[in-house]
């Protein structure tokens, strides 16, 4: 190769690679707002892919624009192109980089997986012991927020065991480590934030344990990532991310409420249909009773 295409090419990738992290960084801005530890990570082995991703989509498809553009065959060349076989060099390059590539962001996911499961300094999982022998004391110095999640067809229950206190909103401490165990009485949910980059799957009569650490105050949305039938899309609550103290006060709040049913679409449009005559024929699954909750939005 001539060292002026040698040159030439290199400041083509070196420009398209530039182009490349720019649109990585862009690709920060598609996603909601970074509300928990764990989406800081995620979004970076994302923003990584978008960028590797944008040098090969852009690299392929230039290449091929280029050879269309510049390198047609003559209008009446009907005559075969060169029978090109066995370069070495080249199958050694187009095998390496890929593999090269591959093993990276499957590097990248293992540690970005790794971290979102390590948890604040000081924490200590629930299954340990509770109590330092010599201090009689809780060993965790972060404090860690519990609350048994139930996912049922088609509402969320959200239980805190420290006041006994149940809720069809969810309501989180900022920059304090959450705990759930996840329920389901029927079939598979999904228990999904999308502003907080975690998705975990619900399995029924079994205690699914998962943590994160939401960071930034303000209220989103959650939603079942597993069709889990008829009134599946009315499965959405809010999260309430909170300072220490209004998470506190609105505990001992709902403490205070005797528990009333919520209100609850799956089953207010199951009412409304059972009163159609035309309708009611149709088989469906019935939604499980509006849930009994100290407090509902
Ligand atoms: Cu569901």
């Amino acid at each position: 190769m001539k060292l002026k295409t040698v040159l030439s090419l290199s400041a083509i990738a070196l420009l398209l690679g530039v182009f490349s992290y720019v649109v990585g960084q862009w690709s920060y801005s598609w996603l909601p707002p970074q509300a928990s530890m764990e989406s800081q990570l995620v979004d970076q082995l994302f923003s990584t892919m978008v960028a590797i991703g944008t040098f090969i989509l852009f690299g392929v498809t230039g290449t091929m624009t280029y050879s269309i553009l510049f390198h047609r065959a003559g209008r009446y060349d009907t005559s075969d192109g060169p029978p090109i076989e066995g370069n070495i060099k080249l199958e050694i390059i187009w095998t390496t980089i890929p593999f090269l590539i591959v093993i990276y962001l499957a590097y990248f996911s293992y540690q970005t997986y790794r971290e979102m499961n390590i948890q604040a300094p000081g924490h200590v999982h629930q299954a340990a012991p509770t109590k330092n022998v010599a201090s009689g004391m809780p060993p965790m110095e972060m404090p860690i927020t519990n609350v048994e999640v139930l996912a049922k067809q088609w509402a969320w229950v959200f239980h805190y065991p420290e006041k006994n206190v149940t809720s069809t909103e969810l309501h989180l401490p900022v920059n304090q480590r959450a705990h759930f165990i996840l329920r389901s009485p029927d079939v598979i949910h999904g228990f999904f934030i999308p502003a907080f980059r975690v998705k975990q799957d619900v399995i029924p009569f079994e205690d699914t344990d998962f943590e994160f650490t939401p960071i930034k105050e303000g209220k989103y949305r959650i939603r079942d990532s597993q069709f889990s039938g008829t009134y599946f899309a009315a499965m959405e609550a809010d999260v309430v991310v909170e300072s220490q103290e209004d998470y506190q006060a609105w505990l001992n709040h709902a403490a205070r409420q005797t528990p009333t049913p919520a209100p609850n679409q799956a089953a207010s449009e199951y009412a409304r249909r059972q009163q159609k005559e035309d309708r009611a024929a149709w088989k469906t699954v019935p939604p499980a009773p509006p849930p009994m909750v100290n407090y509902h939005p």
